[in-house]
Protein backbone atom coordinates (compact mmCIF):
# COMPACT_ATOMS: atom_id res chain seq x y z
CA UNK A 1 0.00 0.00 0.00
CA UNK A 2 1.95 3.49 -1.24
CA UNK A 3 2.46 5.80 1.95
CA UNK A 4 -0.25 8.93 0.89
CA UNK A 5 -0.30 9.76 4.26
CA UNK A 6 3.38 10.83 4.51
CA UNK A 7 2.75 13.30 2.12
CA UNK A 8 -0.64 14.82 3.25
CA UNK A 9 1.17 17.30 5.82
CA UNK A 10 4.21 18.73 3.14
CA UNK A 11 1.45 18.32 0.71
CA UNK A 12 -1.23 20.72 3.23
CA UNK A 13 1.94 23.10 4.19
CA UNK A 14 3.24 24.49 0.13
CA UNK A 15 -0.71 24.78 -0.58
CA UNK A 16 -0.93 27.16 2.94
CA UNK A 17 2.36 29.10 2.04
CA UNK A 18 1.06 30.35 -1.72
CA UNK A 19 -1.82 32.44 -2.30
CA UNK A 20 -2.46 31.49 -5.92
CA UNK A 21 -2.24 27.63 -7.56
CA UNK A 22 -1.59 26.65 -11.41
CA UNK A 23 -2.97 23.26 -11.78
CA UNK A 24 -1.06 21.64 -15.34
CA UNK A 25 -1.26 18.23 -16.83
CA UNK A 26 0.99 16.82 -19.85
CA UNK A 27 1.04 18.05 -24.21
CA UNK A 28 -1.11 15.85 -26.05
CA UNK A 29 -3.23 14.78 -22.76
CA UNK A 30 -5.32 11.90 -22.16
CA UNK A 31 -8.33 11.17 -20.15
CA UNK A 32 -6.52 10.86 -17.09
CA UNK A 33 -4.13 14.26 -17.10
CA UNK A 34 -7.34 15.87 -17.71
CA UNK A 35 -9.88 13.84 -15.25
CA UNK A 36 -7.06 14.88 -12.71
CA UNK A 37 -6.46 17.91 -13.30
CA UNK A 38 -9.68 19.19 -13.33
CA UNK A 39 -10.46 17.24 -10.18
CA UNK A 40 -7.57 18.96 -8.23
CA UNK A 41 -8.66 22.40 -9.65
CA UNK A 42 -12.44 22.14 -8.76
CA UNK A 43 -11.22 20.43 -5.17
CA UNK A 44 -9.06 23.52 -4.93
CA UNK A 45 -11.81 25.91 -6.10
CA UNK A 46 -14.15 24.55 -3.41
CA UNK A 47 -11.63 25.50 -0.77
CA UNK A 48 -11.63 28.98 -2.09
CA UNK A 49 -7.73 28.81 -3.09
CA UNK A 50 -6.90 31.40 -6.32
CA UNK A 51 -6.44 29.08 -8.79
CA UNK A 52 -5.98 28.48 -13.07
CA UNK A 53 -5.70 25.42 -14.96
CA UNK A 54 -3.52 24.98 -18.11
CA UNK A 55 -2.57 22.91 -20.49
CA UNK A 56 -0.26 24.10 -23.49
CA UNK A 57 -1.54 21.42 -26.03
CA UNK A 58 -3.07 23.18 -28.88
CA UNK A 59 -6.16 20.51 -29.14
CA UNK A 60 -6.83 19.18 -26.01
CA UNK A 61 -9.66 16.37 -26.57
CA UNK A 62 -12.94 17.93 -27.24
CA UNK A 63 -14.60 15.06 -26.73
CA UNK A 64 -13.71 15.46 -22.43
CA UNK A 65 -15.91 18.51 -23.06
CA UNK A 66 -18.99 16.89 -20.93
CA UNK A 67 -16.38 17.00 -17.72
CA UNK A 68 -17.09 19.84 -15.19
CA UNK A 69 -15.18 22.56 -15.30
CA UNK A 70 -13.75 21.75 -18.98
CA UNK A 71 -14.14 25.44 -20.30
CA UNK A 72 -11.66 26.67 -17.33
CA UNK A 73 -8.64 25.09 -18.83
CA UNK A 74 -6.70 27.78 -20.62
CA UNK A 75 -3.43 27.42 -22.88
CA UNK A 76 -1.15 29.95 -20.88
CA UNK A 77 -0.08 30.46 -17.32
CA UNK A 78 -1.58 33.92 -15.99
CA UNK A 79 -0.15 33.40 -12.21
CA UNK A 80 3.25 34.64 -11.99
CA UNK A 81 4.35 33.39 -8.59
CA UNK A 82 1.86 30.66 -8.20
CA UNK A 83 2.60 27.13 -6.77
CA UNK A 84 2.56 24.83 -9.72
CA UNK A 85 0.44 21.09 -9.11
CA UNK A 86 2.01 19.11 -12.05
CA UNK A 87 -0.83 16.18 -12.72
CA UNK A 88 -0.24 12.38 -14.56
CA UNK A 89 3.25 13.79 -16.22
CA UNK A 90 6.31 11.71 -15.90
CA UNK A 91 9.00 14.37 -16.78
CA UNK A 92 8.74 18.33 -16.37
CA UNK A 93 9.32 19.29 -20.62
CA UNK A 94 6.08 17.54 -20.60
CA UNK A 95 4.51 20.37 -19.12
CA UNK A 96 5.84 22.33 -21.95
CA UNK A 97 5.77 25.75 -19.91
CA UNK A 98 8.85 27.84 -18.56
CA UNK A 99 8.67 26.60 -14.88
CA UNK A 100 12.18 27.79 -13.44
CA UNK A 101 12.38 28.63 -10.03
CA UNK A 102 8.85 27.69 -9.36
CA UNK A 103 7.81 25.44 -6.24
CA UNK A 104 6.10 21.81 -8.00
CA UNK A 105 3.68 19.34 -6.56
CA UNK A 106 3.86 16.34 -8.82
CA UNK A 107 1.24 13.88 -8.52
CA UNK A 108 1.59 10.95 -11.15
CA UNK A 109 2.05 7.03 -11.22
CA UNK A 110 4.63 6.70 -13.92
CA UNK A 111 7.59 4.00 -12.90
CA UNK A 112 9.83 6.24 -14.81
CA UNK A 113 8.60 9.43 -13.38
CA UNK A 114 11.96 11.78 -12.72
CA UNK A 115 10.68 12.93 -9.44
CA UNK A 116 11.22 16.73 -10.95
CA UNK A 117 9.15 18.32 -8.28
CA UNK A 118 9.72 19.86 -4.67
CA UNK A 119 7.06 17.27 -3.40
CA UNK A 120 6.71 14.12 -5.70
CA UNK A 121 3.68 12.29 -4.92
CA UNK A 122 4.53 9.07 -7.38
CA UNK A 123 2.57 5.74 -6.89
CA UNK A 124 3.46 3.58 -9.86
CA UNK A 125 1.64 0.70 -8.34
CA UNK A 126 -1.51 3.43 -8.88
CA UNK A 127 -3.74 2.57 -11.74
CA UNK A 128 -4.29 6.26 -12.69
CA UNK A 129 -3.08 9.59 -11.30
CA UNK A 130 -6.80 10.07 -10.38
CA UNK A 131 -6.16 7.74 -7.76
CA UNK A 132 -3.32 9.29 -6.15
CA UNK A 133 -4.60 12.58 -5.95
CA UNK A 134 -8.08 11.45 -4.47
CA UNK A 135 -6.38 9.39 -2.09
CA UNK A 136 -4.12 12.46 -1.34
CA UNK A 137 -7.31 15.22 -1.32
CA UNK A 138 -10.32 12.77 0.48
CA UNK A 139 -9.01 13.28 3.52
CA UNK A 140 -7.98 16.98 3.88
CA UNK A 141 -11.48 18.53 2.13
CA UNK A 142 -14.40 16.44 1.09
CA UNK A 143 -14.58 15.54 -2.52
CA UNK A 144 -17.45 16.89 -4.17
CA UNK A 145 -19.06 15.12 -6.77
CA UNK A 146 -17.62 17.04 -9.74
CA UNK A 147 -14.42 16.43 -8.47
CA UNK A 148 -15.57 12.92 -8.65
CA UNK A 149 -16.81 13.15 -11.66
CA UNK A 150 -13.16 14.11 -13.31
CA UNK A 151 -11.56 11.10 -11.37
CA UNK A 152 -13.56 8.50 -12.12
CA UNK A 153 -13.48 9.33 -15.95
CA UNK A 154 -9.65 9.34 -15.68
CA UNK A 155 -10.04 5.99 -13.65
CA UNK A 156 -12.12 4.35 -16.21
CA UNK A 157 -10.08 5.83 -18.68
CA UNK A 158 -6.51 4.24 -17.82
CA UNK A 159 -7.84 1.35 -16.76
CA UNK A 160 -9.67 0.93 -19.58
CA UNK A 161 -12.67 0.56 -18.08
CA UNK A 162 -11.54 -1.83 -15.59
CA UNK A 163 -9.56 -4.37 -17.65
CA UNK A 164 -6.11 -3.67 -17.94
CA UNK A 165 -3.83 -6.06 -15.90
CA UNK A 166 -3.13 -3.76 -13.76
CA UNK A 167 -6.24 -3.85 -11.75
CA UNK A 168 -7.50 -5.44 -8.53
CA UNK A 169 -10.37 -5.30 -6.10
CA UNK A 170 -9.06 -2.14 -4.46
CA UNK A 171 -9.76 -0.24 -7.85
CA UNK A 172 -13.28 -1.43 -7.53
CA UNK A 173 -13.84 0.01 -3.98
CA UNK A 174 -12.24 3.12 -5.43
CA UNK A 175 -14.75 3.34 -7.92
CA UNK A 176 -17.68 2.08 -6.13
CA UNK A 177 -16.44 5.19 -3.23
CA UNK A 178 -16.57 7.60 -6.02
CA UNK A 179 -19.90 6.42 -7.42
CA UNK A 180 -21.44 6.76 -3.68
CA UNK A 181 -20.27 10.85 -3.78
CA UNK A 182 -22.55 11.22 -7.20
CA UNK A 183 -20.83 9.83 -10.10
CA UNK A 184 -24.35 8.83 -11.79
CA UNK A 185 -21.93 5.72 -14.03
CA UNK A 186 -24.10 5.41 -17.02
CA UNK A 187 -24.63 8.81 -18.04
CA UNK A 188 -20.37 9.00 -17.77
CA UNK A 189 -19.99 5.99 -19.01
CA UNK A 190 -22.28 6.73 -22.71
CA UNK A 191 -20.57 10.20 -22.22
CA UNK A 192 -17.17 8.52 -22.61
CA UNK A 193 -18.33 5.79 -24.87
CA UNK A 194 -20.90 7.56 -26.98
CA UNK A 195 -19.96 10.72 -28.21
CA UNK A 196 -16.83 9.55 -30.65
CA UNK A 197 -16.01 11.84 -33.80
CA UNK A 198 -16.66 10.51 -37.18
CA UNK A 199 -12.56 11.82 -37.75
CA UNK A 200 -11.60 8.89 -34.74
CA UNK A 201 -13.33 6.32 -36.54
CA UNK A 202 -11.99 6.55 -39.48
CA UNK A 203 -8.25 7.08 -38.49
CA UNK A 204 -9.03 3.89 -36.58
CA UNK A 205 -9.87 2.11 -39.90
CA UNK A 206 -6.82 3.57 -41.45
CA UNK A 207 -4.75 2.57 -38.23
CA UNK A 208 -5.88 -1.15 -38.76
CA UNK A 209 -5.63 -1.12 -42.44
CA UNK A 210 -1.93 -0.56 -41.95
CA UNK A 211 -1.44 -3.28 -39.33
CA UNK A 212 2.13 -5.24 -39.83
CA UNK A 213 2.72 -8.35 -38.29
CA UNK A 214 6.55 -9.17 -37.09
CA UNK A 215 8.38 -12.27 -35.11
CA UNK A 216 5.87 -14.93 -35.65
CA UNK A 217 2.79 -12.33 -35.38
CA UNK A 218 4.28 -11.30 -31.54
CA UNK A 219 4.31 -7.66 -32.72
CA UNK A 220 2.01 -5.75 -34.10
CA UNK A 221 2.99 -2.40 -35.93
CA UNK A 222 0.41 0.48 -36.66
CA UNK A 223 1.47 3.04 -38.93
CA UNK A 224 -0.11 6.53 -39.27
CA UNK A 225 1.09 9.55 -41.47
CA UNK A 226 0.40 12.96 -41.25
CA UNK A 227 -1.45 12.50 -44.54
CA UNK A 228 -3.67 9.98 -42.98
CA UNK A 229 -4.40 12.62 -40.13
CA UNK A 230 -4.95 15.31 -43.08
CA UNK A 231 -7.23 13.42 -44.49
CA UNK A 232 -9.26 12.12 -42.15
CA UNK A 233 -9.28 15.21 -40.09
CA UNK A 234 -7.99 13.61 -37.01
CA UNK A 235 -6.38 14.83 -34.52
CA UNK A 236 -3.75 13.56 -32.34
CA UNK A 237 -6.46 12.82 -29.42
CA UNK A 238 -8.20 10.81 -31.55
CA UNK A 239 -5.49 8.08 -31.81
CA UNK A 240 -5.68 7.58 -27.90
CA UNK A 241 -6.85 3.57 -27.01
CA UNK A 242 -6.43 2.68 -31.26
CA UNK A 243 -2.67 0.87 -30.32
CA UNK A 244 -5.00 -1.45 -28.01
CA UNK A 245 -6.80 -3.13 -30.86
CA UNK A 246 -3.65 -4.19 -32.17
CA UNK A 247 -2.63 -5.71 -29.03
CA UNK A 248 -5.93 -7.60 -28.42
CA UNK A 249 -5.08 -9.77 -31.62
CA UNK A 250 -4.67 -13.36 -29.77
CA UNK A 251 -0.56 -13.86 -30.63
CA UNK A 252 0.83 -10.12 -30.46
CA UNK A 253 2.87 -9.83 -27.30
CA UNK A 254 3.76 -5.77 -28.27
CA UNK A 255 1.84 -3.58 -29.72
CA UNK A 256 3.67 -0.93 -31.33
CA UNK A 257 1.90 2.71 -33.08
CA UNK A 258 4.02 5.34 -35.11
CA UNK A 259 2.10 8.78 -35.49
CA UNK A 260 3.89 10.84 -37.73
CA UNK A 261 3.88 14.78 -36.25
CA UNK A 262 5.26 17.64 -37.91
CA UNK A 263 8.47 17.76 -36.38
CA UNK A 264 9.15 13.91 -35.09
CA UNK A 265 7.14 10.53 -34.72
CA UNK A 266 5.35 9.63 -31.69
CA UNK A 267 5.51 5.86 -30.54
CA UNK A 268 3.00 4.48 -28.69
CA UNK A 269 4.19 0.86 -26.80
CA UNK A 270 1.89 -1.45 -25.47
CA UNK A 271 2.55 -4.92 -24.17
CA UNK A 272 0.17 -7.71 -22.56
CA UNK A 273 2.63 -9.02 -19.88
CA UNK A 274 6.19 -8.05 -21.12
CA UNK A 275 7.89 -5.34 -18.80
CA UNK A 276 8.76 -2.54 -21.75
CA UNK A 277 9.60 0.30 -19.89
CA UNK A 278 13.37 -0.83 -20.36
CA UNK A 279 11.95 -0.27 -24.53
CA UNK A 280 10.49 3.47 -23.70
CA UNK A 281 13.54 4.32 -21.95
CA UNK A 282 16.07 3.36 -23.98
CA UNK A 283 14.74 5.60 -26.78
CA UNK A 284 14.29 8.17 -24.67
CA UNK A 285 10.77 8.06 -23.37
CA UNK A 286 8.79 6.98 -20.44
CA UNK A 287 5.48 5.20 -19.13
CA UNK A 288 4.71 2.23 -16.91
CA UNK A 289 5.40 -1.69 -17.38
CA UNK A 290 3.07 -2.90 -20.23
CA UNK A 291 2.58 1.17 -21.53
CA UNK A 292 4.85 3.41 -22.62
CA UNK A 293 5.74 5.75 -25.65
CA UNK A 294 8.43 8.07 -27.10
CA UNK A 295 9.53 10.17 -29.46
CA UNK A 296 12.09 10.22 -32.23
CA UNK A 297 12.70 13.18 -35.05
CA UNK A 298 14.67 12.81 -38.48
CA UNK A 299 13.84 9.44 -38.95
CA UNK A 300 10.98 7.93 -41.28
CA UNK A 301 7.98 5.55 -40.35
CA UNK A 302 8.97 2.59 -41.99
CA UNK A 303 13.02 3.23 -41.04
CA UNK A 304 11.68 3.73 -37.24
CA UNK A 305 9.90 0.47 -37.10
CA UNK A 306 12.56 -1.39 -38.40
CA UNK A 307 15.06 -0.25 -35.91
CA UNK A 308 12.38 -0.56 -32.89
CA UNK A 309 11.73 -4.23 -33.80
CA UNK A 310 15.43 -5.42 -34.17
CA UNK A 311 15.59 -3.80 -30.90
CA UNK A 312 12.88 -6.19 -29.41
CA UNK A 313 14.08 -9.35 -31.63
CA UNK A 314 18.54 -8.53 -30.44
CA UNK A 315 17.82 -7.55 -27.01
CA UNK A 316 15.34 -10.67 -26.29
CA UNK A 317 12.79 -8.92 -25.11
CA UNK A 318 9.94 -11.13 -26.54
CA UNK A 319 11.36 -14.00 -24.36
CA UNK A 320 11.55 -11.71 -21.05
CA UNK A 321 10.55 -12.97 -17.89
CA UNK A 322 6.58 -11.35 -18.16
CA UNK A 323 5.88 -9.45 -15.54
MN1 LIG B 1 -2.21 8.14 -16.38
Amino acid sequence: MFPIVQYRDEFKVLLNKYKKITVLSHINPDPDAIGTALGVYIWLKEQKFHVEIANITEDIPRSLDFLPSFSKIKKRIDFEDSLIIACDCGSIDRLGFQLDGREIINIDHHATNSYFATLNIIDPEAVSSSEVAYHLLKDIYPISKESAVAFYVALASDTRNFTTNNMHQGIFNLASELTSIGVDIVEVSQKMLHRRSLASLRILGVAINSLELKCDAKIAVLKISQENLKQTGAKYSDLDGVVDYAKSLATVEIALMLVERKKDIKVSIRSKTIDISKLATHFGGGGHNVAGGFEVSNTDLDGLSDIIVNYIQKGGLLHETKI
